[in-house]
């Protein structure tokens, strides 16, 4: 994918924490508003083989356990958002991996203060976001749309 493209897309997982707290409706808000075209989207609950592939990097730390049981423990929401720079904008949508250290007007920072649940998950790299989307999405459920067409407005 080229630098700058207006199809980069990343993939952001409204954590189990995130989804008991009914927090799906304002995190989507703050992408749709920002501008992020919304490509695909799922709900489900995680099994372990999933996140040991989703998490690879991850399997030998200490955490890992409990950062395996916390995120089996009810569903997730999958998205796929689509637009410019979105890998590196998502990222700082969400603040820092330890909300501690996220800004206010960031995610973390607005609604969470614990670095085991901190509500949401982004992409990283425009490499980890296109081997995330395939992990978690079929092709067909990654959605190709007109979104400047105003046909239905009317
Ligand atoms: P995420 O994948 O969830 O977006 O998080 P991240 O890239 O910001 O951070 P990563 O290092 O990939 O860690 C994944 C998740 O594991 C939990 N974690 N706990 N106790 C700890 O030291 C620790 N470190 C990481 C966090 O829930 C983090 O989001």
């Amino acid at each position: 994918m080229p630098k700058g493209s207006i199809t980069e897309r990343t993939y952001i997982m409204v954590k189990p924490d995130g989804v008991q707290r009914g927090l799906v409706g304002e995190i989507m808000a703050r992408f749709e508003k920002r501008g992020y075209k919304l490509i695909a989207l799922k709900m489900r609950t995680a099994d372990e083989a999933l996140l040991k592939k989703h998490y690879c990097d991850l399997v030998e730390k200490p955490f890992f356990p409990s950062l395996l049981s916390f995120m089996t423990s009810g569903p997730v929401v999958s998205m796929v958002w689509e637009g410019l720079d979105a890998v590196k904008q998502g990222r700082q949508m969400l603040g820092e991996t330890n909300p501690l250290a996220s800004k206010p007007g960031s995610i973390r920072g607005d609604f969470c203060i614990d670095m085991g649940k901190n509500i949401c998950h982004g992409s990283d790299s425009v490499e980890s976001a296109e081997n995330e989307i395939a992990l978690w999405f079929t092709p067909e459920e990654v959605l190709k749309y007109d979104q400047t067409r105003a046909a239905h407005i009317y």
